[in-house]
């Protein structure tokens, strides 16, 4: 055995199920080693895919994800999709080869890389220690919540190595639940703008339940493992319920589930938010998203987070009260020592949230016409037809707010937002990482036409790997985003409008079924192929009307 293969057995002992990647030289034996442990390898067709895939199906199945690339471009073709699961806090391994040699053409330097986009750096440097640093790298990640990245110099892998490639039991973790801290900035710059800060225990925060009148819960991140213990805990304190994006879905079903806080929010939500007297954010920074710029928040609100990270108290709108600790413990040991009362929950709110708690119930004027539908009616119209049981993956754009606000999802294992970084192109391979963690689900990806070709490399995956995925493209032939940023100051747009592509027939051609849809009758197509045998995946090619932005893009551009 050499030292790639026990770096891969030692990692598939770890507990490693899946994996994802692009093979060169420089990950051939690693990949291989990880597959013979009994690791599934998901090839992509690029590192960027693969790193994002990866990320998703960490998100979405609870468990560890792995990336593996050749040494140089691999890793930088990798680097976008690392960045967002470092900002995102997922437990991530890189393996990557990696060139020592500076005359190398692959050669860079990749420790600096990681640290560079708030990944860590390892390296296994000899034989005796590669099965030690496999765990380690294995213990970070789960642990730390870090994205790690373990370096494989070319000529440490090849070098024989002949020990057991078990790692003591005592060194690898099984994963916790998830946190909502950010990640130090690069240079050790503070993420947050200060203000002070004291961490209390429980009891304080169960004084301030104990008083509040109109108590609203925001569930991030962090939360996503702790919705029976934020429900108990909630219904005793009277508290309205809300997640950030990350944590979509959470409280469905709950009749105090006001759904998203943040550019998504609904007028409702947004309304009772702002009018409440304590927010508790649990698992949840309190981004400038989450909170509208902190507008969300109104002036004199008690503020109060909790996380298993202190770094998260002062972080964007800074708490007034830091609660260290899991959220489902600190939830569950305040619900034992909280007397019931009303708070936020009166007959009149419950009426409200069930007529007003959802975007659909938001009228608004169907501006089909031309050739081309309205975003809104499209989205209606495939969250009718599509299966309650589906996982929806959102690439970023002007476009994002369709799926995110009018797509309804069964739970948080519903919906899959990889926006930490705001990249493009990320959503078709985050739709595919989902997939792979929730078979049980039909995933769906929700894309612009330039998400869509940025990451049109991964078509042929979706195809091979036989995912029964729907593809929805809202095409307005341009960077939508750019255009309704700086057309109505009269700027010239060539650099961000298009000539049509026929994605339906590129779709067709990787061997997707695939329906053009310009007026919402074209909808019966999807009807169609939901009816079965969905033995290929679909491409929804939707022409959209572009007339105008998304009202969230205006908040989204704030943040520039
Ligand atoms: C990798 C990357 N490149 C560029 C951008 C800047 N950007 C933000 S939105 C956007 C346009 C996206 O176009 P599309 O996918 O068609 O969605 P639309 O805005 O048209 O709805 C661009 C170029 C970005 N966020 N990420
Ligand atoms: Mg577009």
């Amino acid at each position: 055995m050499i030292v790639a293969e026990a770096v891969g057995r030692a990692l598939a002992a770890c507990g490693v199920e899946t994996a994802f990647g692009v093979v060169g030289s420089g990950n051939f034996h690693v990949t291989n080693a990880l597959v013979a442990g009994g690791v599934r390898f998901v090839a992509a067709r690029h590192e960027g895919g693969a790193a994002t895939m990866a990320d998703a199906y960490a998100r979405m199945s609870g468990r560890v994800g792995v990336v593996s690339v050749h040494q140089g471009p691999g890793l930088t073709n990798a680097l976008t999709g690392l960045t967002e699961a470092a900002k995102s806090r997922t437990p991530l391994i890189v393996l990557a080869g990696e060139a020592t040699e500076v005359q190398s053409n692959f050669h860079i330097d990749q420790a600096a890389l990681a640290t560079a986009v708030g990944a860590v750096p390892m390296r296994v440097t000899s034989p005796g220690e590669a099965v030690s640093r496999a765990a380690e790298a294995y213990r970070v990640a789960v642990e730390e919540r870090r994205t790690v990245l373990l370096n494989l110099p070319l000529d440490v892998q090849a070098a024989p190595f002949d020990g057991p490639v078990e790692p003591g039991s005592a060194a690898v973790p099984s994963p916790p639940p998830g946190a909502a801290g950010t990640v130090p900035s690069p240079g050790g710059a503070p993420a947050s703008g200060g203000g002070p800060v004291w961490a209390g225990g429980p009891a304080e925060l169960a004084r301030l339940l104990g008083e509040a009148r109109r108590p609203v819960f925001i569930a991030g991140r962090g939360a996503r493992h702790a919705r029976r213990e934020l429900e108990e805990l909630a219904g005793r304190a009277g508290a309205l319920l809300a997640t950030s994006a990350v944590a979509k879905g959470l409280f469905r079903g709950s009749p105090w589930d006001l759904d998203v806080s943040g550019g998504f929010a609904t007028p409702l939500a947004a309304e009772l938010i702002r009018d409440a007297d304590l927010v508790v954010a649990w698992g949840c920074a309190l981004n400038m998203w989450t909170t509208r710029h902190g507008t969300l928040i109104r002036p004199g609100a008690k503020v109060v987070k909790v996380d298993l990270d202190p770094a998260a108290f002062n972080a964007h709108v800074p708490a007034d009260l830091g609660v260290e600790g899991d959220v489902a413990a600190v939830a569950e040991a305040l619900a034992a020592r909280l007397t019931p009362r009303q708070g936020y929950r009166s007959d009149e709110i419950a009426r409200r949230v069930r007529a007003e708690g959802r975007w659909r119930d938001v009228p608004y004027e169907d501006e089909s016409g031309g050739g081309r539908i309205d975003p809104r009616t499209l989205t209606i119209g495939l969250d009718d037809l599509l299966p309650r049981e589906r996982i929806i993956a959102v690439d970023s754009g002007n476009f994002m707010g369709y799926p995110s606000m009018l797509m309804d999802v069964p739970d948080e294992g519903g919906f899959c937002f990889t926006q930490a970084f705001q990249s493009i192109g990320l959503g078709l391979a985050t739709a595919i990482g989902a997939a792979l963690a929730r078979p049980d689900r039909l995933p769906v990806a929700a894309l612009g036409d330039g998400g869509a070709l940025m990451g049109i490399a991964e078509l042929e995956t979706v195809v091979r790997l036989g995912l029964p995925m729907v593809i929805v493209v809202y095409d307005d032939e341009a960077y939508g985003a750019e255009v309704h940023h700086f057309g109505p100051h009269g700027h010239p747009l060539g650099t961000v409008t298009f000539p049509p592509a026929d994605l339906a027939a590129i779709a067709r051609g990787h061997g997707l079924a695939a329906v053009t849809v310009t007026e919402p009758s074209d909808l019966a197509g999807v009807a169609e192929w939901l009816n079965g045998p969905r033995d290929r995946p679909l491409m929804v090619h939707a022409k959209v009307t572009g007339e105008h932005g998304s009202w969230w893009l205006e908040e989204a551009f704030k943040g520039h």
